[in-house]
């Protein structure tokens, strides 16, 4: 059956937002068109990667002292640029800034606060793996007494909306606003995000484990148990391993197909790997508005209240089947 090519994202979101009787209505519309934009910006220079001169290192490091990549920097321009210049965007923070940039010093100017991951995964882009943009949207504070960090640093059940962009064998965006997961297809012959994805379910149980295995000696113990249990196949289940290495992508395999996802504490990174605001609040509040689970291994990722904006936390996130399992193994550290 063809696609409805008038079934946009855009339009979906106008829609869900007068369904919602949101106050935000067009406000949140404008703001996530200008991402769609972004996106779309981005997206364009990853397909014509090898054609252009963004491969690389860009010589420079961030704030995490990795080696950023001309395109991450690329991204991060573009998405400063589509939001600072929505009008109603006042912070913007991203992975690639040490601290948040103020656009408007006044709320009533700039009422949102917008937290990015502008190129997730980009130590694979020069071997055309798949790369992804995340994103978390909240409400900037109504009592604007403290600094600008502490605008910015709130727990992922603030989030008015969150998504990501996937630049695989399609370009896929995923969002929610708090009311079910949507996922977008570009369709790159007019240019447009159409409704491929609606209502996004992850499976009650999957048969798929994804974790970077190599590291699997220093994970803690109750996690090497539920890695052996996932390999043990006790019951019918086989489970199988797959791992990309770039988070949006293993994570909208996890969406789709159900199954779990971990990057535990390692001895390299002992508060684990991925941050919080930009990658972790974001996934764990799609997962949860699909069905899934989100957890820290000792919390649920949406309550922690950040203490800064790069900020590390464990992650486990998946269906709910696996995600019960692994609570089993937590809650019981000697049960082999
Ligand atoms: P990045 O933001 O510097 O790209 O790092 C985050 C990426 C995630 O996409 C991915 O899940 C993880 O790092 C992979 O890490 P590792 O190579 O240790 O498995
Ligand atoms: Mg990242």
């Amino acid at each position: 059956m063809a696609q409805d090519q008038t079934a946009t994202f855009e339009r979906h979101i106008h829609e869900q937002q007068l369904s919602q009787r949101s106050q935000a209505g067009g406000e949140l519309t404008w703001l996530l068109s200008g991402i769609v934009l972004a996106c779309k910006i981005i997206g364009e220079q990853v397909r014509r990667l090898g054609l252009t001169n963004q491969t690389g290192s860009a010589g420079s490091t961030n704030v995490h002292g990795e080696e950023q990549q001309s395109l991450d920097i690329y991204s991060n321009q573009v998405l400063l640029e589509c939001l600072g210049s929505r009008g109603n965007v006042g912070i913007l923070a991203s992975e690639e800034n040490e601290d948040p940039i103020v656009v408007f010093d006044n709320r009533d100017d700039g009422e949102y606060v917008v937290v990015f991951d502008p190129l997730d995964g980009s130590s694979n882009i020069d071997v055309n793996v798949s790369v992804g943009t995340i994103f978390s949207i909240y409400r900037r504070p109504e009592s604007n007494g403290g600094s600008t960090h502490s605008e910015v640093l709130q727990p992922g059940t603030q989030q008015l909306a969150a998504g990501y962009c996937l630049y695989g064998s399609s370009t896929v965006m995923v969002y929610t606003t708090g009311d079910g997961v949507n996922g977008f297809t570009l369709d790159p012959t007019i240019g447009t995000f159409l409704l491929s994805h609606p209502n996004m379910k992850m499976p009650a149980r999957g048969n798929i484990y994804s974790v970077n295995e190599s590291y699997a000696d220093s994970f803690p113990p109750y996690c090497r148990r539920y890695l052996h249990w996932l390999k043990s196949a006790e019951d019918d289940s086989l489970y199988r391993s797959r791992y990309i290495g770039s988070l949006v992508a293993d994570f909208h395999r996890t969406l789709l197909k159900g199954g779990v996802f971990l990057y535990p504490p390692t001895s390299f990174y002992p508060e684990g790997k991925l941050r919080l605001m930009y990658e972790a609040s974001p996934i764990a509040m799609l997962a949860e508005q699909a069905g899934g689970i989100a957890t820290t291994g000792e919390e649920s990722v949406l309550s922690i209240v950040p203490k800064n904006l790069h900020q590390r936390v464990p992650l486990f996130v998946g269906s709910p089947f696996e995600m019960q399992r692994l609570q089993t193994f937590i809650q019981n550290p000697l049960k082999v």
